[in-house]
């Protein structure tokens, strides 16, 4: 049985959507990251970082139990176990990693902090939002270019890397960016959205998430409870 430890943000979904993709045995946990439960001790055990998502298998390799917090290396770990969703082709398998690497290291922070500064930051700066803007465009039209020269983003076949894009591509227009310029996007992402796995990993304690975050969640996100030292 895999213990998943999440809430319904863009990290937490790829995770969800690769255990219904693989059809895995799972827990869901409820970390409400809005209440400052990825505070409590026996989160940050497993996941020091205090974020969501993290794992514990209890059928980890050699029959141990194994813990895994970063959504790369979840994606990664579970694609292992199962020997899905990871090309076995070795330049499949790299570029497969490098596509996800790119979202991990780019897509995700750039669009996190473009939804920070157009969002949720209490004083509009105007540097701050034209730059994190211009950046998750640049992004959307790097991964609209890459998926016209093929079907996937590891290649022909499906893959972790779609899934962990795909997740934080759902609202272009609360990056400022514009789904329409976007016409191979548009196909895979469309493509990607029908899959039933995918729509049932969406919902998992989506309907448990407040549609906004309210100042208490604010500032434990973003204020003195973040940056407290533990
Ligand atoms: N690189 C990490 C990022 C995880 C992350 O940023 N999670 C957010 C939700 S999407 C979180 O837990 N935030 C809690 C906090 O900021 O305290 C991953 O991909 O797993």
């Amino acid at each position: 049985m895999i213990d998943v430890y999440t809430w319904a943000t863009p990290n937490g979904h790829k995770v969800h959507i690769a255990l219904e993709e693989l059809g895995l045995p799972y827990k869901v946990h409820a970390i409400d990251i809005g209440k400052g439960e990825q505070f409590q001790p026996h989160f940050l055990k497993i996941s020091p970082n205090n974020r969501i998502p993290a794992i514990v298998d209890s059928e980890g390799p050699g029959g141990k139990p194994l813990s895994l917090f970063e959504s790369g290396a979840i994606l990664i770990y579970l694609a292992e176990k199962t020997g899905k969703l990871l090309s076995k082709d070795p330049a499949t398998r790299y570029t497969t990693i490098q596509w996800l690497m790119w979202q991990m290291g780019g897509l995700g922070p750039m669009l996190g902090q473009a939804h920070h500064f157009r969002l949720y930051a209490p004083e509009k700066i105007p540097y701050a939002i034209d730059r994190y803007t211009n950046e998750s465009n640049r992004l959307y039209r790097i991964l609209d270019k890459r998926l016209g020269e093929s079907r996937y983003l590891g290649g022909e076949d499906y893959s972790i890397a779609d899934i962990a894009s795909w997740a934080w591509t759902r609202y272009p227009d609360r990056q400022g960016v514009n789904r329409d310029e976007l016409p191979n996007f548009k196909r895979w992402f469309d493509e990607i959205d029908a899959r039933p796995a995918v729509q049932r990993g969406v919902q998992v304690l989506t309907s448990q998430r407040p549609a906004a975050f309210d100042d208490k969640a604010k500032e434990t996100l973003f204020g003195a409870t973040q940056f407290q030292k533990r």
